[in-house]
This record gives C-alpha cells, sequence and structure tokens, in this order.
C-alpha cells in the first residue's frame, strides 16, 4: 500500500480514537454510545497500544472497576456525568444499584463476548513495560473472575460453554441467529410506549433493530432485572438461553491469552492450557453441525441448534488449538458466496450470509460489513495458517475505511459508510491491522 494513504489512515484512526477519549475510557461514538461498552473497550485497548499504552492500560482498568462482585463485567458502564443522557436503556431501566453485587457506579446487568485478556495480552505484547506488567498484575485476578462467571453461573447448559440470556450479551443484536429463540418470547410493540429510543435520533431506522425487536429486547432484560439479574433458576423462568459460538470461542481464546499473562505476573499456566482445550472441545461438540460444515449457536430450551448461516458460524477461527476438520470447514464457509473471503475481495466480508432470503445490506448485524468482525477473522486466518486470505481479508478492511471513513458499519456491496461515522473499534482495530 502507497505510504501517504498508510499516514492518512493512521492519522485519521488516531484523530477518531483521541476525539472518543472521555477522560479514563472511550466512548464507541460521541453520538449514538456516550458510555462505555464493554467488547468495545477491549477492541479499543488493542488499537491504543498502538499509539497510547497507558490508554490502554486505563481503558481496561476502567471497565474492570466496574465488574460485579460475581465476576460479570458488564456490557455498558454509565458515565455519571453523561446520566441517562441519549441512551436508551440507560441506567434508571437497569437500576444496577438494587442488585446484590454490583458496583457503586451504574451498569447494566448483562455481558458481552469476552474479549478482554487476548486484548491485554496483545497490550502487552506490544509494549512490554513495567506500566503493562503492573496493569496485568491487577488485571488478571480479575480476568479469572470474568471467566470463572461465564464457566460457571452461566453454564446453564451444563456441558462446560456458557449461555447469553439476551441477544445483547453475543455484541451481534439484531443478528438473523436470534430470529428464532426471539420470536418466542412474548412482547408487544406497546410496551415501547413507557419508554423512548434514542437510536433512532442518530440513525437512520432502516440501518437499525425494529421496534419488535427492541420490544422483545426490553421484555427480555425486564425479566433478568426482575429476578435482581441472578442466574439461578433460569431454565424455569427465561425464555431467553442460547450456547453462542462467538462467547464461547471468545471464552477459549481468553483462557489462551491468560496462560501467556500468567507466565508473566508469576502464575500458573497450566490450568488455563486444561480449561482452554476444554471449551474448544465443548464449542466443536455442541457448535459444530457436520451436516451444514459451520458453527451454529445451540438454543439451551429446545435443545436445537439454530439454522441461520450468520457470521457467528465463523468465529471459532479465534481458537488457536480448533482442530484441522473444523479450521477447514470454517475457511470453506467463508470463501463460499455465502462471505466471499479470498485473496483478492470484490466485497467486503458481510454480517449474515448474503445468499439468504433474510440477508439485509444496511441493516445493522443482518448484512452489513463490521471492522471487529473482519479483525478476529483476520486473526484466526493468521494464526491457522492462512496468510494470503488474511492479507486479502485485511486489503478489503482497510479499503473500506480509506474510502468511507471509519464508520461503525458499512454496505456490504458498495462499501458506503453506514452508522457512526467517528466510531472507536474501527479506528482502533484498523491501526492493527495497519500495523
Ligand atoms: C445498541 C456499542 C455497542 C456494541 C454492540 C452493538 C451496539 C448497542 O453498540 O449495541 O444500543 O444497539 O450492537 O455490539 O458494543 O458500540
Amino acid at each position: 500500500m502507497v505510504d501517504a494513504v498508510v499516514t492518512r489512515l493512521r492519522a485519521l484512526a488516531a484523530d477518531t480514537l483521541a476525539g472518543n477519549w472521555e477522560h479514563d475510557h472511550t466512548v464507541p461514538s460521541r453520538t449514538l454510545y456516550p458510555h462505555q461498552w464493554s467488547w468495545d473497550s477491549a477492541f479499543v485497548a488493542v488499537g491504543w497500544a498502538h499509539l497510547r499504552p497507558d490508554r490502554a492500560w486505563r481503558e481496561l482498568r476502567t471497565l474492570f472497576a466496574a465488574q460485579w462482585a460475581d465476576g460479570r463485567v458488564p456490557h455498558i458502564v454509565f458515565n455519571p456525568a453523561r446520566r441517562g443522557g441519549a441512551y436508551f436503556p440507560g441506567p434508571d431501566f437497569w437500576a444496577s444499584a438494587r442488585a446484590d453485587g454490583a458496583p457503586a457506579v451504574a451498569t447494566s446487568g448483562l455481558l458481552q463476548p469476552p474479549v478482554h485478556a487476548l486484548a491485554a495480552w496483545l497490550a502487552h505484547r506490544r509494549a512490554p513495560t513495567a506500566q503493562a506488567r503492573s496493569a496485568l498484575r491487577w488485571l488478571y485476578p480479575r480476568l479469572v473472575a470474568q471467566q470463572r462467571y461465564l464457566a460457571g453461573r452461566r453454564d446453564v447448559g451444563g456441558a462446560g460453554l456458557a449461555c447469553i440470556v439476551h441477544p445483547w450479551e453475543s455484541g451481534l443484536d439484531n443478528s438473523p441467529a436470534w430470529d428464532l429463540p426471539l420470536a418466542a418470547v412474548p412482547a408487544d410493540t406497546a410496551v415501547l410506549r413507557a419508554y423512548r429510543r434514542r437510536d433512532t435520533d442518530h440513525a437512520d431506522v432502516a440501518h437499525r433493530p425494529t421496534d419488535l425487536d427492541y420490544a422483545r429486547y426490553v421484555a427480555l432484560a425486564e425479566s433478568y432485572r426482575a429476578h435482581g439479574y441472578r442466574d439461578d433458576g433460569l431454565p424455569q423462568r427465561h425464555p431467553f438461553l442460547v450456547e453462542c459460538p462467538l462467547v464461547n470461542a471468545a471464552a477459549g481464546a481468553a483462557e489462551h491469552a491468560l496462560a501467556g499473562i500468567a507466565a508473566v505476573v508469576g502464575a500458573d499456566p497450566g490450568p488455563h492450557r486444561d480449561r482452554a482445550a476444554r471449551i474448544t472441545a465443548a464449542v466443536v461438540d455442541r457448535l459444530y453441525d457436520p451436516a451444514s460444515g459451520t458453527f451454529h449457536p445451540r438454543d439451551v430450551r429446545t435443545g436445537a441448534l439454530l439454522p441461520a448461516r450468520t457470521v457467528l458460524g465463523l468465529l471459532p477461527l479465534i481458537l488457536p488449538d480448533l482442530p484441522r476438520r473444523q479450521v477447514d470447514a470454517i475457511v470453506a464457509e467463508a470463501r463460499s458466496a455465502r462471505f466471499g473471503l479470498a485473496a483478492r475481495m470484490e466485497r467486503p466480508l458481510p454480517s449474515h450470509d448474503r445468499t439468504a432470503p433474510d440477508f439485509e445490506p444496511v441493516r445493522y448485524w443482518r448484512g452489513p460489513s463490521w471492522i471487529n468482525i473482519g479483525w478476529l477473522l483476520w486473526r484466526g486466518l493468521r494464526g491457522h495458517g492462512h496468510p494470503e486470505l488474511a492479507a486479502g481479508l485485511a486489503a478489503s478492511m482497510i479499503r473500506l475505511v480509506a474510502t468511507a471513513g471509519a464508520h461503525e458499519y458499512f454496505h456490504p456491496d458498495t462499501g458506503a459508510g453506514l452508522g457512526s461515522p467517528r466510531f472507536a473499534w474501527t479506528a482502533a482495530l484498523l491501526l492493527d491491522v495497519l500495523a
């Protein structure tokens, strides 16, 4: 790539991250998302590590300072200076102060994919300074507690995988992956009369989840909140319980990262390696479908795999110890017309099977291309010996940002920028891809 383009992109990314920095964390977007989001912070830390490692560590420390007593890392930490401002559902809705074990600061009660140990490990590898070691010493027991929560209270299915209780926990809110289990959640858009959606103040309605989606999101969150966000008895009372390939692949990758971190902080890496192997085996055993040749979420309420072939199916590739058979299957799925991965990509990687009847090119996680997903797959391809495909994907991601800017997501045919125009993880992960 031409040096001038790389220099311009690095400057754009640095400027976007600096513009979204908010005293001790980075907001995903100044307009749409004015608080701290969990997995955004992990991606953002990977980017800050290239520019200002102090901010990478600050970002993670701020997030983990809001960890709950049971180990869960909340998916949103509300900035008290912004009060509820401009985001729904805000702190009054979540009412975390009323739940046992919640931190002093207001948070949501849900989680997001646990990509934080990986981010901390990458940040340390980039700049292994005394500051980084000290941050890792502080983070290590907290990252371990996060994993313990997932492997313990959230193992609702009893097979060694974590369950999500809400589509928001997958990070891919309105992915077609969730259509079937969501359809079973009783909800009526009338519930929204009590609230006001704020996302559609800032983004095109056609690019966002629908009102019916939101009614179900609210119903699920209210159901979890009604029991103080406790996880005992979920099968008897909670209408959405799913084992997600991304959340569990991230948990497995986290154990690999924790093995590395343990060695730095003087702890024993062995148990992390054992747990990593168990998670990978459970992901393959429970979520791989030999008939479709890809991974699917499993609905714990019905016991069935969910049939949609979304990009979630490709993400177990981030597991360093994924067996060769499943690696080959994912690569074949990614190279198929459904996702179009190639050493020279014609179009960006979509978030859903582009040949499916429910593929929607502008609606959020139902088709558009996202840089965080591309980055995860890019890492997986490099780790499993596919440098040409990884380079093709990287070139496609760089082209998107070079042409449209650091958008939240992109049109999967034209590459046009969609959603927030100055989005933190797009900037952060671009820096990593360019490095
Ligand atoms: C929402 C902040 C978050 C991401 C999620 C994404 C979206 C919040 O924004 O959820 O209100 O729609 O789906 O992955 O963390 O960037």
